[in-house]
């Protein structure tokens, strides 16, 4: 009697065990189909994106994307994050306003060509080039492929103009945490507040490079900017480690000074000659304090110098005569190799060109002192990148 009426129960279990199975089945079904079918549920709109067109060189990219995390932070949205443009040579994108930005952009991702010139070029994503952990603790983002405003309103189920907010003239303009701030007159002035209430589910800018483009006055805003400066850094690990072995063929991290001269292109080339003069004499004034390591064969000070021309250039000449312990990136050949044999997946380019410069820039950045070239953001970075060397190191010792 307890044996029939157990199995009874175990039969009436098992039935409605497989009913809820049904049931929540069908649930299933019929709310995943909701979910594809209707674009504009609330729960896929609930989402908000943020979009910028990047240019010029690497510095003025990055400098770029930090401003676009922040403001994708700050307003809460999904970045969508271009893709890193390396280039053989200097940057033919430059500095223009949206519409123009866009067309060259394309034209060049889509031809290879720009104003009619072959240009060599290659694409990365940030991510295999910096350290995006703080990042991915504090923001949504995607990478995007291309430079396609279809592909782009399209894989985000936009439909319709009125859902997108395009900040034609963001190369203008000048961004406010504190509305109550004074303003820097030669730029327009915008609110972040203002952009905060903007409901459309992209904010599309064009250029976001300047060099001071976000003026931040809260604390928690400026804490989350200089996190981000201190924590996005450059970690490929085949670039580190190459840095770390020209480190210490040099003599170790703290045997040598890193000087950039930076004299390949536009105004830095009309400037080269002075450039050169400057740093010499810059460095000569100071050589009395900086250490002098004499464990090794050469007796005068170690330098390091990281430049965009080449060693033999006949206006570096005065700087290697005066300075006869420096290196290059070139002394230094042998360690590249394994940059020779990184292709890109994306279209097979061996990436050493457009990598090398990343080498030059940590190698410099790592000496004990750090000498600039005016108005490189280049060189910027790398005085960024020797103050937390710096602090790193010293904290270490
Ligand atoms: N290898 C190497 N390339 C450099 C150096 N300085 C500048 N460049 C190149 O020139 C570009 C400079 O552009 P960017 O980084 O925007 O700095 P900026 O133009 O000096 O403000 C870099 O992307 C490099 O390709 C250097 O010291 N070494
Ligand atoms: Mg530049």
């Amino acid at each position: 009697m307890t044996i029939l009426f157990f199995q009874s129960q175990r039969k009436r279990y098992a039935f409605y065990f497989i009913l809820m199975v049904l049931l929540v089945s069908i649930y299933l079904i019929e709310y995943k189909s909701f979910f594809i079918l209707n674009d504009d549920s609330p729960i896929i709109y609930k989402e908000k994106y943020l979009t910028y067109l990047p240019h010029s060189g690497f510095n003025n990219q990055r400098i770029a994307l930090e401003n676009a995390i922040f403001l994708a932070w700050y307003l809460n949205r999904t970045l969508i994050v271009p893709p890193l443009l390396l280039f053989k040579g200097a940057s033919p994108v430059t500095f223009k306003p949206y519409g123009q930005l866009y067309k060259n952009l394309n034209t060049l991702t889509k031809t290879n060509k720009l104003y009619n010139k072959n240009v060599t070029y290659t694409m990365w994503n940030w991510d295999e080039l910096m350290d995006f952990t703080f990042v991915k603790q504090n923001i949504n983002y995607i990478h995007c492929q291309d430079f396609n405003f279809k592909h782009l309103t399209e894989s985000l189920h936009i439909n319709n103009n009125s859902e997108v907010y395009k900040v034609t003239n963001s190369y203008r303009q000048q961004y406010y945490d504190d509305p109550t701030t004074e303003h820097d007159s030669l730029f327009e002035r915008v609110n972040l507040i203002d952009l905060r209430d903007r409901n459309e589910k992209l904010l599309h800018f064009g250029s976001l490079y300047a060099r001071v483009k976000i003026i931040v006055q809260y604390p928690e805003n400026q804490n989350f900017r200089s996190q981000l400066r201190y924590k996005m850094l450059i970690n490929n690990l085949m670039m580190v480690d190459i840095v770390n072995k020209i480190i210490n063929k040099i003599g170790g991290a703290d045997s040598f000074i890193g000087v950039h001269a930076r004299l390949g292109d536009g105004g830095f080339a009309r400037n080269k000659k002075r450039t050169v003069r400057k740093l010499i004499k810059r460095l000569q004034g100071d050589f009395k304090h900086i250490k002098v390591n004499n464990n090794s064969s050469c007796s005068h000070t170690k330098i390091y110098l990281a430049t965009d021309v080449k060693k033999s250039a006949s206006f570096l000449k005065p700087f290697f005569q005066t300075f006869p312990c420096t290196y290059v990136l070139s002394d230094f050949k042998d360690l590249l190799g394994p940059l020779k044999s990184l292709k890109n997946p994306r279209d097979d380019k061996i990436m050493y060109e457009f990598l090398k410069r990343f080498v030059d820039l940590l190698a410099v950045s790592k000496g004990n002192k750090f000498y600039q070239t005016e108005n490189s953001t280049f060189s910027d970075y790398a005085k960024v990148l020797n103050k937390i060397w710096l602090d790193t190191f010293n904290n270490q010792v």
